[in-house]
This record gives C-alpha cells, structure tokens and sequence, in this order.
C-alpha cells in the first residue's frame, strides 16, 4: 500500500472497504446494477456517497452530470430536480425510486448491503 493511501485509510479519509466471499460479493454486484448515482466532482456531498459506497465495497454507476448533459437532462426529468446527489434506483418490479439527501442515501446503501 502506497504511503499516501496508508496515510489516508488511517486518519478516515479513505475507509478501507469491506471483504466479502467472491459468491456474496457477486450476488451484490448483481443486485447494484440497479443503483447510478448523479453526482458531480466538487460536491462534498457525493463525495460523503462515494465514501460510502467504497467503505461497503459497491459497483455502484456514477454519472457526473457536469461533464454528461444526457445524465443531467435524465435527472432532471427523472427526479425533477437538479440537485445531486441522487441514487437511481430500479426496482425489480419495474418502478423507479430517484432518492435524493446524502444522508438517506448512505442510510439505504449500509441498511441494503451492510
Ligand atoms: N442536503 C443535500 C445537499 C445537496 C446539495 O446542496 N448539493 C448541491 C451540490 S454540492 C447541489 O446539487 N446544488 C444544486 C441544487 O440544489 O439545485 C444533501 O445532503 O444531499
């Protein structure tokens, strides 16, 4: 490990992300191919999702609707706002959930794949 990484995985910046057999961690990437997160480089508050989605070992998309006008227009219209970052979340029974608040995001990320 790289002295920087060591340095940021000790002091929290980078948590080190959970270890799962490669069948459970295989049943989870099946299950995150229903997540995209809108997001975009400079927001804290993406970067508090991402954080998350490392520390619990998620493939989730990420879609940065600063550099992607097809993604910022699908949230827009998705959504109905402007604001990231938002979870896209389809549901197996074809509904589609556009959750919004960093908080109730991380909330839903560690209650479904902690
Ligand atoms: N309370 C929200 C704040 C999110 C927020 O303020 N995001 C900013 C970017 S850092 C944004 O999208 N602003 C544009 C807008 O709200 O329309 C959260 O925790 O997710």
């Amino acid at each position: 490990m790289g002295l920087l990484r060591n340095l940021l995985t000790r002091t929290g910046l980078l948590p080190e992300p959970i270890t799962r057999t490669p069948e459970h961690q295989a049943e989870i990437d099946r299950q995150t191919d229903m997540l995209v997160l809108f997001c975009f480089a400079e927001c804290p508050y993406c970067y508090r999702v991402q954080r998350a989605i490392r520390r619990l070992n998620l493939n989730v998309a990420l879609r940065d609707i600063h550099h992607d006008p097809v993604a910022h227009d699908e949230l827009l219209r998705g959504g109905g706002k402007e604001q990231v970052p938002c979870l896209r979340i389809e549901e197996p029974d074809g509904g589609t959930v556009w959750l919004y608040e960093s908080a109730d995001i991380v909330r839903f990320l560690r209650q479904r794949f902690s």
